[in-house]
């Protein structure tokens, strides 16, 4: 009987993992298996993504892989990583990722488990050596194990995610993640390869002061984007953009802010994809007391149609959202 056994900060993940485990007697282990698998495929693209600025002159170094690969771009090697990491294990029957045109089924006849990812995100910013990400998001499949993958088990709103999370490659690496339990953040300790319990327990600020979106597109934004950011000018509001959503998503949660990524003209459904990029941040953020909207209806009670689909999101600190709703309401 664990019951007494307690966690705080600077508890490792796996103990972490193992501790919240048996909060739940009758879980089989697999989802903990799962996350211990995710957690060891971002270990791998940690070292990579600081190796980042010496990928150019790798060559020098004659540096190939042991399959003798030619050296890749870093998000096509954080997809292979994490697909490896996501099949060996055995709980996955099939995976949705931001660089695989189609569903990946992996003929894996026990696996419980549907994952969506975005294995890193922010793409344009590597060659900068600013943070970038990873997105994860986690369902029990509808059809039972050993049958076909149908699209009843690949189409679920965001709202019957089980688990999501997200690594952020910054100034450290982190990891937060949410079982639907609220959230917790660990810092990877890279002298010691550990996650360490960090940011026990996240909780959004209620309101912020942090506006966060492309200004550069002001032209091609509704009049209800307008409005509000004119609101956020007129009160002063810190004006902060990474143009890596994890970056920015993270900021604001600890910090108290909006990110909004409206639609465009050029973009009609904005830019960002539902399955693997909104669902995850939008679980958290509901799980952290924050919230997310595509400006008519949560995230989270999107019916997905399509697998790489788009979605406006306006995500983060309650208040601010609810605000953006008020305002922007019909002119999204
Ligand atoms: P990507 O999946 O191609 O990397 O694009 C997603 C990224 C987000 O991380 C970021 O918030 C957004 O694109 C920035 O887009 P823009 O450059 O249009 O502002
Ligand atoms: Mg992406």
């Amino acid at each position: 009987d664990n019951s007494g056994l307690a966690y705080s900060v600077g508890t490792t993940l796996d103990r972490f993992i193992k501790l919240k485990q048996s909060e739940f007697p009758f879980a089989s282990g697999e989802l903990s298996q799962l996350l211990r698998d995710i957690a060891l495929a971002a270990k791998i693209v940690n070292r990579e993504t600081n190796r980042a600025g010496l990928a150019n002159i790798g060559g020098a170094f004659g540096q190939t892989n042991v399959q003798g690969e030619e050296q890749q771009k870093l998000d096509v090697i954080a997809n292979i990583r994490f697909m490896r990491a996501l099949s060996k294990g055995g709980e996955v029957c099939a995976i949705v990722s931001e660089e695989e045109d189609s569903v990946i089924d992996l003929q894996n006849k026990s696996g419980k488990y549907v994952i969506a990812i975005d294995p890193l995100d922010g793409s344009s910013n590597i060659d900068v050596n600013i943070s970038i990400g990873t997105i994860f998001s986690i369902y029990r499949r509808k059809t039972p194990p050993g049958s076909p993958i149908t699209k009843e088990d690949i189409m679920q709103p965001g709202r019957d995610q089980v688990a999501a999370g997200y690594v952020l490659y910054g100034s450290s690496t982190m990891l937060v993640y949410t079982t639907g339990h609220g959230v917790n953040g660990f810092t990877y300790e890279t002298s010691l390869g550990e996650f360490f319990l960090s940011h026990p327990s996240i909780k959004a600020p209620l309101d912020g002061s942090i506006y966060s979106i492309n200004e550069g597109l002001q032209n091609q934004w509704k009049n209800g984007v307008k409005e509000y950011i004119d609101e956020c000018k007129s009160k002063n509001f810190a004006a902060r953009y990474i143009g890596s959503l994890v970056a920015d998503f993270h900021r604001n949660l600890l910090k108290g802010g909006i990110y909004l990524y409206p639609s465009t003209e050029k973009n009609p459904d904005g830019k960002l994809r539902l399955l693997y990029e909104a669902n995850a941040l939008a679980f958290i953020a509901d799980q952290a007391g924050a919230l997310a909207t595509n400006g008519e209806i949560p995230i989270l009670n999107i019916q997905p149609s399509s697998l790489h689909q788009r979605t406006p999101l306006f995500i983060g600190s309650k208040k601010m959202v609810q605000r953006f709703e008020s305002i922007s309401k019909g002119k999204v």
